[in-house]
């Protein structure tokens, strides 16, 4: 991994920024993230598949291996939910230094509405092997890597692979997955951070010894100095609230114009660990924290609505920020927590706020 200390980024990073796009914070006002108001990111190449050609294969470590069309995968049971997903390296760019990867700043997140079979069911009729530890996932997008050409594939505990809420998902929103989300067949795994969640799957297989690719061994690890080659896996979704913006922004410097009178902050909470318990709101960059309404959460895996009411806006300028507790006890930090991948920085988000004196 490559680090910046410079403030700006590189045309490589804009690249990147470029063809993978986030939420618009604006966008937090919607329960269900518009398709195309979803964060995207694809690795490689968006793949062009033809579904009357393409096949699923589960095999490996299976007393039967299964070959399945798009047909018959629809023709089996189906479960629509809502899930929230975010990238893990959402925040990144945030870091000093920053590491040189997707410069996320806080949008990489979206709740879809998504459709699929349920997985365990699959397993469990090619009967997978008493021996089995992991489930890998390949997608048909390729690509180099920390200078290693390879398929996108992740590896997945076989006892989190067959849990009942993890779906191969073939529509988001009421209609086919659009090309960029995976089209014909994704993994959703409902709680995890986004790179688990394999787009374009085209096989499932079951390995009796722990999967070594690249995507779980070297890449997707909290690592706290750059010689730490172990780390530890990245997993679940950290805690996190982030609100819209209020008021009206500048074109430039994106900073919040607001009229005096009253104004309804309004966000959404997510952490993959535990349900959302509280969430704080703070005009004052910090200092005096105030409790936000909260609304129930949008599905046992989706994001949780919240409203503030700052009630009496006068004058002045304001640095805006929210935070999120989770039921398991997990916490927003004020500041960004470094580590070598940039992953999980959930610092709490700070918007700055200017509110002139009443013209009208
Ligand atoms: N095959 C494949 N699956 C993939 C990726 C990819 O590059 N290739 N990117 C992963 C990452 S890092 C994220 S954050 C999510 C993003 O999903 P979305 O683009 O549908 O929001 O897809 C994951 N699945
Ligand atoms: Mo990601």
């Amino acid at each position: 991994m490559a680090f910046s200390d410079e403030q700006s980024i590189s045309r490589e990073e804009l690249a990147l920024a470029a063809r993978n796009h986030g939420m618009p914070l604006e966008a937090l006002r919607y329960d269900i993230t518009p398709t195309g108001l979803h964060y995207l990111l694809i690795h490689y190449d968006i793949p062009v598949v033809d579904s009357a050609a393409w096949r699923l294969e589960l095999d490996g470590s299976v007393e039967r291996p299964l070959l399945l069309s798009l047909d018959e995968l629809m023709a089996r049971p189906a479960v629509t939910q809502p899930v929230t997903m975010e990238c893990a390296g959402n925040g990144r760019a945030r870091l000093s230094p920053r590491p040189i990867s997707q410069p996320w700043l806080l949008e990489a997140v979206g709740t879809g509405q998504w459709t699929g079979t349920p997985l365990a069911p699959l397993l469990e009729e090619a009967g997978v092997g008493g021996d089995a530890i992991d489930v890998a996932f390949t997608g048909l997008d390729r690509g180099v890597e920390g200078g290693v050409e390879q398929d996108y594939v992740r590896g997945l505990a076989v006892d989190e692979a067959r849990r009942p809420d993890v779906l191969l998902a073939y529509a988001l929103n009421g209609q086919p997955l659009p090309p960029q989300h995976g089209y014909p067949l994704r993994l959703l795994l409902p709680g995890w951070y986004g790179m688990a969640q394999v787009k374009w799957l085209r096989r499932i297989t079951v390995l009796d010894e722990p999967f070594t690719g690249y995507q779980n061994v070297k890449a997707y690890r909290y690592r706290r100095t750059p010689d730490d080659d172990e780390g530890t896996p990245v997993t679940r979704m950290a805690c996190r609230a982030l609100m819209a913006p209020p008021g009206i922004p500048d074109f430039l410097s994106r900073r919040r114009h607001l009229n005096v009178g009253p104004c309804t902050i309004v966000g959404k909470a997510w952490s993959g660990w535990a349900p959302i318990e509280r969430v704080e709101v703070s005009v004052d960059g910090g200092r005096n924290w105030q409790a936000a309404d909260l609304d129930q959460a949008v599905g046992p895996a989706a994001w949780r609505p919240w409203t503030y009411s700052w009630s009496s806006v006068e004058p002045g300028d304001y640095e805006v920020c929210c935070r999120a507790r989770d039921a398991a006890g997990n916490v927003q930090p004020d500041a960004p927590d470094w580590n070598v991948g940039g992953y999980a920085v959930n610092a709490v988000q700070r918007v700055a706020v200017t509110v002139a004196a009443d013209h009208s």
